[in-house]
């Protein structure tokens, strides 16, 4: 999210990538998770063709699979586009792609829980509402679900993040706490707030949260609309190890959208190898793990390590730590130049 940027403005093969966008929604409502991954990296390429001073026109499928990241599939898409201004694929929508999106449009409902939804027969918010339990974070997300579908401006953010600071800092100011995610790759509009908190003494990160979540109540009355995944259990998607927690906050004052929030607690010498995960993007994560792979490395949120051993995933050998502290330090280590925030909306 968040990437609308001046790329589309003189992308002159918009109407290429009008159509593959299509196809990528699709993909993203029926969660077809590797499918998505090809069309997003295939549509970046053909607009970031756009960036140099003289944009190129795809005019054939042959100059299509000269383009980094389109493959065969996507090219044979784009010859069909040319040959017949048309893409079949984009132009049939299956019928049930609205709901599950829909469905998916509430907090803590994924794909195989829209699913199950639409083969019950439910196909509104309406039904939904009538018909189902939901759990607790489903409840306020379909409560809110307007505002927390929608990007914030970057000011709210701002704003939203100088709170969190604020409380934090009351505890003990040497805590450190840097803004990430899309915000930190300078985005104009983001879909949740995310900070990363830490403390230099390598204890007080420890037990956190639940304080921060005190002080927001006791200095700043009303921020905090709900904990989500109450137990603040470790979170699975965050690799079972890491503690993520999330909410709902909103700014203080009338009519003020409720916003979704993330706090990453790390301890301090991670640091580098955290501000790298959580900036992202997503794809931008992928590349650089695949990168450390390459080099007979592993890179995690926790660092890049030397002589990991997995079996089906399992890691038997945690490995060598090589570098976490700082960001610089595990690009140094890979042997690549330091790439900014900002570069990194791949
Ligand atoms: N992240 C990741 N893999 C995940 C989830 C998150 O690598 N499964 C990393 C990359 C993301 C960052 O964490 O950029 C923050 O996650 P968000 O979901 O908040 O995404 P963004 O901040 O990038 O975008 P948005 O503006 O939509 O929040
Ligand atoms: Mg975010
Ligand atoms: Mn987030």
């Amino acid at each position: 999210a968040c990437m609308k940027s001046s790329k589309d403005t003189n992308n002159k093969n918009k109407f290429l990538t009008d159509k593959l966008e299509i196809v990528l929604k699709r993909h993203e409502a029926m969660n077809k998770v590797w499918n998505l991954i090809a069309y997003k990296k295939a549509i970046n390429s053909i607009k970031r063709l756009n960036r140099n001073r003289y944009p190129t026109q795809i005019t054939s499928k042959e100059e299509a699979l000269k383009i980094n990241d389109v493959g065969p599939n996507i090219a044979k898409k784009i010859d069909e586009i040319l040959k017949t201004g048309k893409l079949r694929k984009a132009d049939y929508v299956p019928e049930e792609m609205h709901s599950l999106k829909l469905f998916q449009g509430i907090y803590g409902v994924g794909p195989k829980i829209a699913q199950k939804w639409y083969a019950k027969g439910y196909r509104t918010l309406e039904d939904i509402k009538n018909n189902v339990k939901l759990k607790i974070d489903q409840e306020f997300g379909l409560k809110y679900y307007d505002d927390l579908n929608e990007q914030m401006p970057r000011e709210e953010v701002t704003a939203l993040f100088e709170i969190l600071v604020a409380a934090t800092k009351a505890i003990d100011p040497e805590y450190i706490i840097e803004g990430m995610g899309s915000y930190r790759r300078g985005a104009k509009e983001c879909g949740d707030v995310d900070i990363i908190v830490t403390h230099p003494d390598e204890k007080s990160h420890l037990g956190v949260i639940p304080k921060i979540l005190a002080m927001l109540k006791f200095k700043f009355e009303g921020f905090l609309v709900h904990s989500l995944n109450n137990k603040f259990s470790w979170s699975s998607e965050h690799g079972g190890e890491t503690p993520l927690f999330k909410g709902i906050c909103k700014l203080p004052g009338e009519n003020q959208k409720v916003r979704r929030f993330d706090i990453l607690v790390v301890p301090y010498y991670q640091l580098g190898a955290s501000l790298l995960y959580f900036t992202g993007n997503t794809i931008f994560n992928r590349s650089m793990r695949l990168l450390a792979r390459r080099k007979g490395m592993s890179l995690s949120q926790h660092g890049l390590f030397y002589g990991v051993v997995r079996v089906k995933n399992e890691k038997v050998n945690k490995g060598t730590l090589i570098a976490s502290r700082r960001e610089i330090d595990i690009f140094n280590a890979l042997g690549v130049p330091f790439v900014l925030p900002e570069e990194r909306n791949v």
